[in-house]
């Protein structure tokens, strides 16, 4: 008996998001969504005959796929026994961009499991606009150069993590914090360490129900008013050296003065 030439699958499924159309083995372009979070992907295909073999992207079916923002084309190859017939099934997929806000030149971004994962209520705030509680327990030693943001981000993966990124008008210096008010510790005004700071972003990750969440509960939702602090020493650095500097040009420029004077 000569070998099968069947390259169908009969089943593909992946790790993430759903086919639309929904999977038929004549079927072969696909489409499907994934969140914003959602950075890699599996593809299963199971083939009609046992003896076809499938490759995704070229290469094992198991082997996790990275994903852009934006539409990313897997081909998924089927040989058939004869080793001779191909059949290639193709799924775009596309990766939802971050959803944002700006104010006040300040832009937020968020990331999440969940492509339900929406931000409402974003406030962006100067610190004289603050009200006055939160104004007035600012922790003194730093400089607050940009807008206090309060957020709220609903209907997210329940007990999933956030990933929050800022981008500022300015380049933050590396010691940069953020500071989260929460009117039920004291001071009410605590301060973190970002996970990254690199040019004028500034990245973090709130966990649902954890410390950052403003509202302590597990439940999809994410609370956070967190202002940018830049340690004071670190803020004015730059002038105060430049004055010591302007300093001791002038006492070296009087000092040879002298010496000229006296050696005349
Ligand atoms: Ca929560």
């Amino acid at each position: 008996m000569a070998p099968s030439v069947n390259a169908n699958l009969s089943a593909l499924v992946l790790s993430n998001g759903a086919l639309s159309p929904t999977f038929a083995p004549t079927t072969l372009g696909y489409t499907a969504q994934v969140a914003n979070g959602v950075t890699t992907l599996i593809v299963t295909p199971t083939t009609a005959d046992t003896g076809a073999t499938a490759t995704v992207n070229g290469t094992t079916a198991s082997t996790p796929i990275s994903l852009a923002v934006g539409a990313n084309a897997i081909a998924v190859t089927v040989t058939a026994p004869d080793g001779v017939t191909i059949k290639t099934y193709t799924v775009m997929v596309t990766r939802a961009g971050l959803q944002t806000a700006t104010g006040l030149g300040t832009t937020l971004s968020i990331a999440n499991p969940s492509t339900a994962c929406t931000l409402t209520n974003t406030q962006f705030t100067p610190r004289a606009g603050l009200p006055g509680p939160q104004q007035s327990t600012l922790p003194a030693g730093y400089a607050y150069l940009y807008p206090a943001v309060d957020f709220k981000a609903e209907q997210c993966s329940s007990g999933s993590d956030l990933q929050v990124t800022f981008t500022f008008s300015g380049v933050i210096p590396s010691n940069a914090v953020l500071l989260k008010y929460d009117a039920t510790t004291n001071p009410p005004w605590q301060s973190f360490t970002p996970s990254s700071i690199a040019g004028n972003q500034v990245t973090y990750t709130i966990h649902d129900g954890g410390p950052l969440d403003g509202d302590k509960a597990v439940n999809g939702e994410f609370v956070d008013p967190v202002i940018l602090g830049v340690p004071a020493v670190s803020a004015q650095s730059i002038p105060t050296l430049d004055r010591w500097a302007l300093l001791m040009l002038a006492c070296a420029m009087l000092a040879m003065a002298g010496w000229r004077l006296r050696h005349r």
